[in-house]
């Protein structure tokens, strides 16, 4: 049997919620699933119901035609922050880009419980994106298939002999729907298909969500394999099908080969497919792409990955941006804007510290003038976690900005403004006291007091979700690039022929600065973004969110993006295009901490996917339990909350 085991293989499960933003919906309104929902953001839809989609609605029709498509539809906007609001409301009336900035908290927050369950049945997963993660199943899987052997007289089985696979109730099998085969692999896979329709169904009965999952032996045939069969069901790749399989895959399927770089592979040696791929040496293919990328274009194309399933990077800093249209000219408007991030960051580290127990130590504030090529920033220390109430944000910016310094605190008007956090440290010393000090507050339903016993948990890398997160058509990178300085590859027995290191386990080229796939899903909205690369694994599908991109119908649209190649970045209005500048903006305060100077980072490629609104590494994140509800300061309240905690040292109102 141990010797059986030796030829066995990794199994992965990769798990999508079936239109997530949708279903986070359903279950908040009590609406069916039968009927059509779409989530819109201002005028567009950011997610489309299974019914909706049935009625030819898609993710990239604006409300007005989603309407004439199907008049019964319901079209839920996301929350949004007002003002005056401290935590994002579903306001329905008079929404607007110019006065409501969006949250997508909910979703976050959905997302975390999510999060927790894959944890809880797979210590090792790697969340993918908001909505998706890969388990690596592999050691509860051979564990099982043990157990049973030990406890069946198959434990006296023939270290040569095969077992016997039933497939039956296992999903959808890739290719020939057989009903038996045999080997060990397969075994695996069927194992790994019954644990994983059994965290389906925990989700399932805990949160009322649906998902698919691809099962298969490694990350990306898993990843192909989840969106074959949508929704609410799971489908299987056996070994002996992934040639087939692969052979007519279209090569853009695959990730990293969505953008720039799957047009440059194909241009270059004109194929399409995977399969046209295998006529060419790995010599071949290195020469032309370089050593690690032609070694990765070689694998992949069979199906080969050695891509780990590695946990979650914490975010390293969190930003929080908006670019304002009219461009604004008083102290007031700017306290204004400044309120509305300072509570978006608020909510958002008050969950981060109940998580990682962690305090950032120094806040950016960073300001772009009309005229202006880059932005000015500035920064000043936050205050210490007792200390802090949801205005003092705003209150040290606004300091920042009378304080003067760099000739930009008396100049009007501003373009966009973006608040980043970082400096993290662990509260370790002062854990205990700092625990027990909120511990031993009285719950109160006074608002503003900031009540911290029972904080609701955070998913680590806390970013916003996407909005528009189509990348950009053209990547600033080149597919060579893109895997340069890949370590080595973990060794792998599915049989593949080359000793070349993995490129999966590279840094996306795109934005120098950042952008694995976690960011990018931990990304936001546009308007919120934190940057950092975290995960090594960039997937086409996974880009939530960075950096908003273009439309794709829009290319020849006048609203271009300045700071990408030109022709690259086209949206299909301004407000699109201003949101996709908040993201450069984000990046670039985030590169000038990481000390990569102040510059506009370039969007993230087709495969990079870069995001976030909290930017992560060096650290794991662990969604842990939730630990109930807290109350959160609101702007009413910080009057009140203000008895209970000292006056900040600085800081003005208007
Ligand atoms: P997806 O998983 O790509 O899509 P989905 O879950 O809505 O539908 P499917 O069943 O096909 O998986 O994205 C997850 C969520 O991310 C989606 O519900 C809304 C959000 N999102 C955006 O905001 N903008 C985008 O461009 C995309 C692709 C997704
Ligand atoms: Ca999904
Ligand atoms: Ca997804």
């Amino acid at each position: 049997m141990d010797e059986a085991l030796k030829r066995t293989d990794r199994v992965i499960v990769h798990v999508d919620l079936d239109a997530f933003y949708c279903q986070v919906e359903h279950v908040r309104l009590g609406i069916p699933t039968d009927v059509p929902l779409c989530v819109q953001q201002w005028q567009g839809l950011i997610a489309v119901n299974y019914a909706a989609r049935a009625a030819g609605i898609k993710r990239h029709c604006n409300v007005t035609e989603a309407r004439k498509l199907c008049p019964e539809a319901r079209f839920v906007h996301v929350a949004t922050f007002a003002d005056g609001d401290t935590t994002p409301q579903y306001h329905s009336e008079g929404i607007s880009y110019q006065t409501h900035k969006v949250s997508l908290d909910p979703y976050r927050k959905a997302s975390m419980k999510i999060m927790a369950i894959f944890e809880r049945s797979c210590p090792k997963y790697q969340r993918a994106s908001i909505d998706e993660a890969y388990l690596d199943l592999t050691d509860e899987v051979n564990m099982r298939i043990k157990t049973r052997l030990a406890s069946s007289s198959s434990t006296d089985m023939d270290d040569d002999a095969e077992p016997d696979v039933n497939w039956d109730g296992a999903g959808i099998l890739v290719g020939d729907q057989v009903s038996h085969s045999t080997g060990w692999r397969d075994l695996q896979l069927r194992v790994a298909a019954e644990i994983s329709q059994e965290i389906r169904a925990t989700v399932y009965k805990e949160l009322q969500y649906t998902c698919s999952a691809g099962i298969a032996h490694n990350k990306t045939l898993a990843k192909l394999c989840s969106g074959l069969n949508k929704p609410n069901k799971q489908t299987v790749l056996r070994q002996a099908a992934v040639s087939p399989f692969m052979e007519k895959l279209p090569l853009g399927e695959i990730r990293n080969l969505g953008g720039k770089r799957g047009t440059e592979v194909e241009e270059a040696l004109g194929v399409t497919t995977a399969g046209e791929l295998w006529k060419y040496s790995v010599e071949t293919l290195q020469a032309k792409f370089g050593a690690s990328t032609g070694s990765w274009l070689y694998d992949i194309c069979r199906g080969i990955c050695h891509e780990p399933v590695t946990e979650t990077a914490i975010a390293k800093s969190m930003m929080a941006a908006k670019t304002l249209r009219p461009h604004i000219k008083t102290v007031a408007e700017l306290s204004h804007w400044l309120e509305i991030l300072s509570n978006e960051l608020y909510n958002r580290l008050i969950d981060d510290n109940a998580l990682n127990n962690r305090w950032p130590r120094v806040i950016t504030f960073h300001v772009k003038h009309p005229l202006d090529a880059s932005s000015h920033s500035r920064r000043t220390d936050l205050p210490p976690f007792h200390d802090f109430v949801a205005t003092s944000i705003r209150d040290r910016c606004l300091a920042l900005w009378t304080s003067g310094g760099d000739g930009s605190a008396s100049r009007w008007p501003i373009e966009r403004i973006a608040v980043g956090v970082g400096g993290f440290e662990k509260l370790d010393a002062g854990v205990v006291s700092v625990k027990n000090f909120f511990k031993k507050v009285e719950p109160t339903d006074e608002p503003g007091v900031v009540k911290t016993p029972t904080p609701t948990p955070a998913p680590g890398a806390e970013s916003s979700p996407p909005s528009r997160r189509k990348p950009p058509a053209k990547a600033t990178n080149s597919l060579q690039n893109f895997f340069n300085a890949a370590p080595a590859p973990a060794p792998s027995n599915t049989g593949a022929t080359t000793t070349n290191p993995s490129p999966q386990k590279h840094r996306p080229p795109s934005s120098s600065s950042s952008g694995g796939p976690l960011d990018a899903f931990f990304q936001t909205t546009t308007t919120t973004t934190s940057a950092t690369p975290s995960s090594p694994t960039p997937q086409k599908s996974e880009q939530p969110a960075s950096a908003p991109g273009p439309n794709p119908a829009s290319s020849d649209s006048p609203f271009q993006c300045a700071t990408c190649p030109p022709g690259s970045a086209a949206f299909t209005d301004a407000r699109e295009l201003a949101e996709h500048n908040d993201w450069h903006m984000a990046m670039a305060l985030h590169n000038e901490e990481r000390g990569g100077g102040g510059a506009a980072a370039a969007p993230p490629s087709s495969s990079s996917s870069l995001s976030s609104s909290t930017a992560a590494r060096g650290g794991k994140t662990k969604t842990g339990p939730a630990r109930g509800k807290r109350k959160r300061a609101t702007t009413a309240g910080d009057a009140r909350s203000r008895k209970a905690q000292p006056p900040l040292a600085f800081g003005r109102r208007e």
